[in-house]
């Protein structure tokens, strides 16, 4: 596999991961002779999350396959950042799809590869929530269906960024966008609406689904690897804040995804088949007004300085946040016995539970993760 001699001028940090540590509990970014997949010199923002997970899950998927990996791209920032013609910011075979078809081109890739008998090659779709869970989601499904031998990550940064933050069905309630603007009396984008995507992939009876955040680089590095060594349709959903379309300070990046995960409004977790097989534990409960003052899409609930200018949208949004907790066990130490509801799959025979914990509509006969 090429790798590309990386030179560190942190130690013992969490950005490269601490060397102290035993080789095997390093992360892969902690590893000089990383792949390096998404080099510098692209073109995103400063502090764009969506940079910085997917060169951990494209480091990460390189090192699980030896280097032998195809990428697919839907159209979006990633695309747009890393790719103005003639440069490049790839270091791996990197193929641009249409905005809507990443599941579908990669289902191809993958089939030529087995025609020509090339197991040993593996393909990687990537795609924003926006290429993901709306204009892409027909092809997504198909993909899901039949089981095809790909990873298809989400880079969910909720909204569709690249051409000017407009609202996606993975936009949260309550949140500004360019088209859910934060004026009348329910301001922002509705609750009640949007989708679930992992919720939806373990409904397929998905392999191997997760999520995580780029707070967690080390858990993030870590599906990666474990979604390599799996075949078969398996889906990667990770939580990338955008500080231009959040309105949220570059610097905060990690500290915004932390705090979705320990209000309990991202839940972080990994299901096999459908069923929820882990959790990861919130390791100190936050109310969501800690997450909502750190950005200005949420500027009209919360202030900077915390105060709350609507009580009732805070109070919709923590009950979210609560349901949530309460469904999957994660303030619970560890994954619980009898923990969560899970969703099942009418593939595997059990029950696919109901309810949105990203829209706050209605909790109808008990949520899903
Ligand atoms: C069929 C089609 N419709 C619209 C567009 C314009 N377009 C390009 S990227 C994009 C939004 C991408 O949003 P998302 O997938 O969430 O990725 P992000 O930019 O947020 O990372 C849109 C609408 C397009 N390229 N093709
Ligand atoms: S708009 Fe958001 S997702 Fe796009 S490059 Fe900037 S920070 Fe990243
Ligand atoms: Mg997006």
């Amino acid at each position: 596999m090429t790798t590309q001699p990386v030179r560190f001028y942190q130690v013992g940090s969490f950005a490269v991961g601490n060397r102290l540590l035993d080789p095997d509990q390093r992360t892969v970014q902690a590893d000089r002779s990383r792949s390096n997949a998404l080099t510098s010199g692209h073109r995103a923002c400063q502090g764009c999350g969506e940079a910085l997970g997917a060169r951990y899950v494209l480091d990460a998927a390189m090192r699980a396959t030896g280097g032998r990996l195809v990428a697919v791209n839907a159209t979006g920032c990633l695309e747009v950042f890393t790719t103005p013609y003639p440069e490049t910011s790839w270091q791996v075979p990197w193929l641009h799809s249409l905005f809507g078809n990443a599941a579908a081109v990669a289902t191809g890739v993958a089939a030529a590869l087995a025609v020509q008998g090339r197991d040993d090659v593996r393909v990687v779709a990537q795609a924003g929530d926006g290429g993901t869970v709306d204009i892409g989601f027909g092809c997504l499904s198909g993909m899901f269906e039949r089981d095809d031998d790909v990873l298809f990550v989400c880079y969910d940064n909720e909204a569709y960024m690249n051409t000017g933050v407009q609202r996606s069905a993975a936009t949260p309630p309550a949140a500004r966008t360019a088209t859910t603007e934060a004026v009348g009396p329910e301001p922002g984008n509705p609750f009640g609406q949007g989708k679930d995507l992992p919720t939806l992939a373990m409904a397929h009876g998905v392999r191997y689904v997760a999520t995580a955040t780029v707070a967690e680089l080390h858990d993030l590095e870590a599906k990666v690897e474990r979604a390599m060594g799996v075949r078969g349709a398996r889906y990667l959903h990770v939580l990338v804040p955008c500080p231009l379309g959040w309105g949220s300070d570059p610097s905060d990046t990690i500290r915004v995804a932390r705090t979705a995960k320990e209000t309990g409004l991202f839940p972080v977790y990994e299901a096999e088949g459908g069923t929820v097989t882990s959790v990861s534990p919130i390791r100190r409960r936050v109310p969501v007004t800690e997450y909502l003052r750190l950005q200005g899409r949420f500027r009209h609930v919360v202030g900077a300085d915390g105060t709350v200018h609507r009580p009732d949208i805070v109070e919709r949004l923590q009950q979210m946040a609560d349901a949530t907790v309460e469904r999957l066990g994660l303030d619970r130490p560890a994954f619980g016995e009898g923990g969560p509801a899970g969703t099942g799959s009418p593939r595997t025979g059990e029950a696919v539970g109901t309810g949105n914990p990203r829209t706050g509509g209605p909790a109808g006969e008990g949520a899903t993760p």
